[in-house]
């Protein structure tokens, strides 16, 4: 008998066709106008050979043997063991180095789901237990999250309730110019979930209004066909030099809105001089930027008349600040929109992160919904999320990050639930030597994928389809149930119940489990929410909303605090959060902290790795490492989605025509993609769709080393952090700069090794001893 149950996921809402507890197919819910594909992919990937059964510990740690992960078999153990160990290896490390000696940071996108939340679980169960050194920020957007509040002031994110949205901008703006585009692959995606997918009608809606749309981008596809778009291609990494050689043109001609920049911002005249060139005798001129970006110097001209003569708004997107000196776009998009006549009025003004996920620019809040309780940690100290790799190689080192100095800890335990380091982290081989420092790393997982293959101690955990949870994504307004489609793989476990069981060996599963069982947790999140919100809402109780799958809640009142047309109106009544309470063109903050990678106002700084460098010479293409259409990050690089995108079992690169002409390369052979740091495999597409000079190799394919551990050994698969850089943005964010890297293509003639990223290790039972 066939039952329909809802599934809730990053990529949407679906429905899970089971049949006799058989999970048979996954189909779109009804009523989204543009489901992903990627829901239906899961099918296939729920009980692949990839699956991890049974708890696994590398041989070499049971051993005792020096640290080869990654190159080594694992033995699984029994359910009682793998708590033993894991639990007396956290309590000998934290006696004998101290609680800040766990690495609880474990960034990751894990999946839906507020009570089933791995990192939530994670942070709850590490500081009942003492407490861990964390991590701060994203990677997807570090240097935004830095320099934002610097500039506008409050929360990180708050700029997503304080930008215009679609409908707002369908109904008031004339012209959008978009840094980075607008890419509908991504709006597939909200973290947490979302009812409906609603960017590409809202996309379309505008265009229809009328709205004219420039998608400054090195690659076409950044703006959907239907927006007749004006495709600006650009030199990577360049966005601040265009947008400074439009200030130049706008202010040299007096078409600049002195009255806002006067009134609601400070800074302007030192920022003016720079522009200027009166203090370094370069003028950011149209032409100067022209020389650097590519586009045109009537071009840019053009651009800054019509951003001061039209109703606008600058879009700038995630992509563009994942980069070296990736503050710097950020900051000078929003000094461009304060200067263009249009940042404060309806619809209108400036805005980040547009289609870079379903709910940014479709709603600006969402009402409060219950995850699983906090507890404070009682480890004050923390890393810059990606400097993972320097805190484990160089503990004692002292860095710089947004003005504080921050002493790099002594990292002993690492701990991973809910995130693909393995898949996120730049340069990959630098992550490998720094990765047999520790002296234990402990991984959840669903899959052999390379994270796991680089653990000590891999507990295999229920997929999000095996167990019961209920949704609530960012700014979407639906709390959606989340029953379990199909029982637990082989013998993983929740997060949660593997946390509780290591609890109550180390003597505090009371206080982790509030004497609760999942099931009453997940009702209890509910009631919690339904109290909050009280008579605004007027949620049925669980059960109704269980039976009904899904409800809708109240939107949030605006205006937002930090809303932009409250400034313009009144900057003395409504002040932004920032030390001058207007937009801080120059910042006192920030030239206060003399770095020489992040002045007081928005600078260009040349990449170190960009078209320009010296090292173009001997690798002369940028690579783009964008997110994937065909799936989200690495997760279900082994669903049916991904699979089918391959090219000879590799990850895609797409290369320009002319390049790919001059190395004797066509649509469908197999390349190797090379630098200094690092070679893979990946299937060629050659296109007319991207500008000379750029490739494009998306994210997220899982790491296939030949020689686990050998720097440098080729990837048999296309993961492009065998090539990225492990630098950050600048002393400021510390942030991820995956989008600054030069490599070479050429043509792969060899015999073509078996892609093993989807093989597990070698595994033994304990009582087997085949594998010696
Ligand atoms: N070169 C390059 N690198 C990049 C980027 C780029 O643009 N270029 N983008 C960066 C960005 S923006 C991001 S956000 C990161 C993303 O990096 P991650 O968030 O680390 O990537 P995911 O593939 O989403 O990894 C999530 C992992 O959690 C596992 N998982 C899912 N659900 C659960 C669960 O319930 N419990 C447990 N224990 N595990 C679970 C999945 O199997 C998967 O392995 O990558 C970054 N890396
Ligand atoms: N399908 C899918 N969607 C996703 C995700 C996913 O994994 N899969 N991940 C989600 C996550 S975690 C995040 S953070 C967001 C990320 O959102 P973004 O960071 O905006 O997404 P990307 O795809 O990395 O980049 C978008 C485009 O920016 C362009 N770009 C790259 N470098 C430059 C540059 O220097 N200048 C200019 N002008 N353009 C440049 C590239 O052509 C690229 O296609 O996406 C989310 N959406
Ligand atoms: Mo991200």
């Amino acid at each position: 008998m066939e039952r329909r149950l809802p599934v809730a996921t990053h990529w949407g809402s679906f429905v899970a066709v089971v049949d006799s507890d058989r999970l048979v197919r996954i189909e779109p819910a009804p009523g989204d106008p543009a489901p992903s594909p990627i829901g239906p992919g899961m099918v296939t990937a729920a009980e692949d050979s990839a699956r991890i059964l049974r708890p696994a510990v590398r041989k070499g740690w049971l051993d005792g043997r020096p640290p080869a992960r990654g190159a080594d078999s694992f033995v699984e153990v029994s359910w009682d063991e793998a708590i033993t160990l894991v639990s007396d290896e956290l309590r000998r490390v934290r006696s004998r180095h101290g609680d800040s000696a766990v690495f609880g940071g474990s960034y990751g996108w894990a999946s839906a789901g507020r009570f089933h939340h791995a990192q939530g679980q994670l942070h709850r169960f590490l500081a009942l237990g003492g407490g861990y050194t964390d991590s701060r920020n994203t990677y997807s957007t570090a240097a935004l999250e830095v320099i934002l509040p610097h500039v506008i002031g409050g929360h990180p994110w708050s700029y997503q309730s304080r930008m215009p949205m679609w409908d707002e901008i369908a109904e008031h703006c004339e012209l959008v110019v978009a840094f980075g585009g607008l890419a509908l692959k991504n709006s597939q995606i909200n973290p947490g979930g979302l009812a409906r997918h609603q960017t590409r009608d809202l996309q379309r809606r505008c265009r229809e209004a009328g709205v004219r749309f420039v998608s400054v981008s090195p690659i076409r596809g950044d703006a959907a066909g239907f927006l007749d778009a004006e495709w600006l291609p650009i030199v990577p990494n360049t966005d601040t030099a265009a947008m400074l050689g439009i200030a130049h043109t706008m202010l040299v001609n007096g078409w600049h809105d002195e009255d806002f920049l006067r009134r609601c911002c400070t800074g302007f005249d030192r920022f003016a001089s720079y522009l200027l060139g009166e203090l370094d005798g370069v003028p950011k001129d149209a032409a100067w930027a022209a020389g650097i970006t590519g586009i045109g110097r009537e071009v840019l001209v053009d651009l800054a008349r019509r951003l001061t003569s039209r109703r606008s708004v600058v879009m700038v997107n995630y992509a563009v600040q994942r980069a070296d000196h990736g503050e710097q776009p950020i900051w000078m998009s929003v000094v461009l929109a304060a200067m263009s006549g249009s940042m404060g009025l309806p619809g209108c003004g400036w805005g980040a992160g547009y289609a870079t996920m379903d709910a940014t620019g479709v709603a600006p809040a969402r009402a409060f919904v219950a995850t699983i309780p906090e507890v404070p940690n009682p480890v004050p100290g923390f890393i810059p999320v990606a400097r993972i790799a320097d805190a484990l190689l160089n503990p004692g080192e002292v860095i710089d990050y947004d003005g504080m100095r921050l002493t790099l800890p002594d990292l002993r335990l690492v701990y991973w639930c809910g995130g693909n380091p393995f898949h996120h982290h730049q340069d990959l081989h630098r992550l490998t030597r720094a990765w047999q420092r520790p002296d234990t790393v402990v991984v959840h997982e669903a899959w052999w994928n390379t994270t796991a293959k680089f653990a000590d101690i891999v507990l295999p955990v229920a997929t999000s389809l095996e167990r019961d949870d209920f949704a609530a994504g960012f700014s979407d307004p639906h709390v959606v149930a989340m029953p379990k489609v199909r029982e637990p793989a082989g013998e993983s476990r929740t997060d949660h119940r593997i946390f509780a069981a290591l609890a109550s060996r180390l003597g505090f599963e009371k206080e982790f489990t509030e004497g609760r069982s999942e099931t009453e947790w997940v009702r209890h999140l509910y009631e919690v929410t339904r109290a909050e919100l009280g008579d605004e809402a007027v949620l049925p109780d669980f059960d109704e909303f269980w039976r009904r799958s899904a409800v809708e809640l109240p939107a949030p009142a605006g205006p937002f605090p930090g809303s932009f047309e409250a400034l313009r109106a009144d900057p003395e009544g409504f002040p932004l959060a920032t030390p001058s309470g207007r937009i801080e063109i120059f910042s006192e903050e920030i030239d206060s902290f003399g770095y020489d990678d992040c002045a007081g106002h928005p600078t260009w700084y040349e990449p170190t790795e960009w078209l320009r460098a010296g090292l173009a010479e001997r690798f002369p293409l940028h690579l783009i490492s964008n997110q994937p259409a065909s799936r989200l990050h690495s997760q279900y690089d082994n669903g049916g989605n991904s699979l089918g995108s391959k090219i000879h079992g590799r990850e895609p690169v797409t290369i320009n025509r002319s390049d790919a002409a001059a190395r004797g390369i066509e649509s469908g052979m197999v390349v190797r993609v090379h630098n200094d740091r690092g070679s893979c495999l990946a299937g060629a597409i050659v296109s007319d769709d991207l500008m000379p000079g750029v490739v494009q190799l998306s994210t997220g394919a899982w790491w296939d080393p030949v020689q686990p551990g050998e720097t440098g050994t080729l990837d048999r698969h296309g993961n492009p952090n065998v090539l990225t850089a492990d630098r950050p943005c600048s002393r400021l964010s510390q942030g991820p700069s995956a989008h600054s890297v030069l490599v070479d293509v050429e043509r792969h003639d060899g015999p073509l090794p078996d892609v093993l990223a989807f093989t597990p290790p070698g595994l033994a039972r304990p009582d087997d001893h085949s594998n010696e």
